[in-house]
């Protein structure tokens, strides 16, 4: 059993490896850009007020986040295995997620850090904004994603390094490649931890 943490600047690929390591590993895939935008789909009250923030280009508030996450969680076992995509993004989200799994005797194995450039970031999510119909993939807002990534979340990379968590992957690569690289580097934790997962 695995908790897996994918982490990176937007446009990274973070959902696209997301869903390839889901299958592979069979996890329970948790992305927490899809709960919230499924929230807004409903057009909740809550819906209208996450909205304000990603057309910004904003981070939703740490409470808000962690509440659709609880939520959501509830609906499985925590001994599942997850892949927490796009979560935590602050350190108020790291130290919640601890928190909650080590209230359960587990932890977040591996954090798979997701390098890409900021050109191609631009690239990758203005060529998405041809069919994604996502209020926050236009050049404005992309700039304020990654200026709020590299602001709020990327101190993340030192709360995971410093436990020894972190695996940085190179994702300029085409994502086939990407993927093999990511599926080497927690083959390689699943094998040094001696842990051997029924996927294998
Ligand atoms: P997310 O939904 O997490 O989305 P993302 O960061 O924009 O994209 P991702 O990295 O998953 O990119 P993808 O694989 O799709 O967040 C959206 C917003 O929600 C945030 O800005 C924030 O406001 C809010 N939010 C979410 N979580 C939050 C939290 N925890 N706290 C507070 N706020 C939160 O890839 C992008 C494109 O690149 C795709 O078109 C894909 O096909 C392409 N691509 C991927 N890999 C490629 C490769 N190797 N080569 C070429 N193209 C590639």
């Amino acid at each position: 059993m695995l908790n897996l943490i994918i982490f990176g600047p937007p446009g990274s690929g973070k959902g696209t490896q997301s869903a390839r390591i889901t299958k592979k590993y069979c996890l329970t895939h948790i992305s927490t850009g899809d709960l919230l935008r499924e929230e807004m789909a409903r057009a909740t009250e809550l819906g209208k007020e996450i909205a304000g923030f990603i057309d910004q280009g904003i981070l939703v508030p740490d409470d808000i986040v962690i509440k659709e996450l609880k939520q959501t969680l509830k609906q499985y076992s925590l001994e599942t295995g997850f892949i927490f995509d796009g979560f935590p993004r602050t350190l108020v989200q790291a130290e919640m997620l601890d928190e909650m799994l080590n209230s359960v005797a587990m932890a977040v194995d591996m954090v798979i850090s997701i390098d890409v450039s900021e050109q191609e970031l631009l690239q990758r999510l203005m060529g998405r904004s041809e069919d994604s119909g996502r209020s926050d993939d236009c050049e404005e807002v992309i700039w304020k994603r990654i200026e709020v990534y590299k602001s709020q979340s990327l101190p993340l990379i030192g709360y995971y390094a410093d436990q020894g968590k972190l695996v940085k992957i190179n994702g300029m690569d085409p994502v086939d490649k990407v993927f093999g690289k990511i599926s080497h580097a927690i083959d390689t934790y699943v094998k040094d931890k001696e842990v051997i997962p029924e996927v294998l």
